[in-house]
């Protein structure tokens, strides 16, 4: 054969399997999105646009992907929880990263003009994946409420800051220096006290980030035949952090 004194170039791809019996997490972040953001006009501190359109993308390789059992969204990032084991890909690292990653970035985009009517794309927007294993149910835990307190502690910092400067007329220097070295209850006290903002009450969605979790859809009457799907992808703005959402919803971190 022609070709046959060129393949053994194949070689050189080696396989890269993801160790078996333990969960991956894979979380995707937009690339550059300081300069996405500013270049597309983004509202500060949260734009619901982006943030929706985040979902979406969420949403769809939720609804591609069965084996990705909750997503957790914020800012220009998401993480995606995969059931212990699965068997997608056979475990290939690269092929499961890029393929997710690719099809997110795509949704993206091919979602944008819904979200922004009036803002063309500037230029094509691409996200970086990476997988991280846990090896128990602790880590998993612990690593979704990592992500929910940093959602929590960046909205209180940028809510207080953009008070300050678009309603309290502030520089964004003079906004970091009022800012330097005060504590969560101080940033309270700042948006209470100074624009009549209760932290507690504004949108869940900015202060809990999105949470993508399934839901089992009510069994078919009598038998009747369904190519529906058992399951669907809901959204919720709910805290993770405590032990009940895990409680609540045991099937999360089976171990099968
Ligand atoms: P990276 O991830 O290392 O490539 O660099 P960045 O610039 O994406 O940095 P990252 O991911 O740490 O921070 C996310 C950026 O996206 C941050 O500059 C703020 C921006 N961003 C995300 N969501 C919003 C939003 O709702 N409104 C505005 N104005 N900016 C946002
Ligand atoms: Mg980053
Ligand atoms: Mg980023
Ligand atoms: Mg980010
Ligand atoms: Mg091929």
């Amino acid at each position: 054969m022609a070709n046959s004194k060129y393949a053994y170039v194949r070689d050189f791809e080696l396989p890269d399997p993801l160790l078996p019996g333990v969960f991956m997490v894979l979380r995707i972040d937009g690339h550059s999105f300081h300069r996405f953001s500013e270049k597309h006009n983004f509202a500060k501190p949260n734009d619901v646009r982006a943030l929706q359109l985040m979902d979406h993308a969420a949403q769809d390789l939720m609804e591609e992907y069965p084996d990705v059992v909750l997503g957790f969204g914020e800012s220009d990032e998401f993480s995606f929880l995969l059931r212990k084991s699965t068997s997608l890909y056979n475990r290939r690292h690269s092929k499961i990263v890029s393929t997710l990653t690719s099809l997110f970035t795509s949704s993206y985009v091919f979602h944008w003009s819904r979200y922004f009517p009036d803002t063309p794309l500037g230029y094509p927007p691409s996200f970086d994946g990476r997988i991280v294993l846990y090896p128990g149910t602790k880590e998993v835990k612990d690593y979704f409420a990592w992500r929910q307190a940093d959602t929590h502690i960046n909205n209180l910092y940028n809510t207080t800051f953009w008070a300050l400067v678009q309603q309290g007329g502030q520089t964004t220097t003079e906004a970091h220096s009022t800012l330097r070295g005060t504590f969560a209850k101080d940033k309270h006290e700042i948006l209470f006290s100074r624009f009549g903002i209760n932290y507690n009450q504004l949108d869940a969605q900015f202060r809990k980030g999105s949470v993508l979790v399934r839901e089992d859809l009510e069994e078919e009457k009598d038998g009747e035949v369904s190519r529906r799907p058992k399951s669907k992808v809901v959204m919720l703005h709910c805290d993770i952090i405590k032990d009940e959402f895990w409680e609540e919803r045991s099937g999360l971190l089976v171990e099968s």
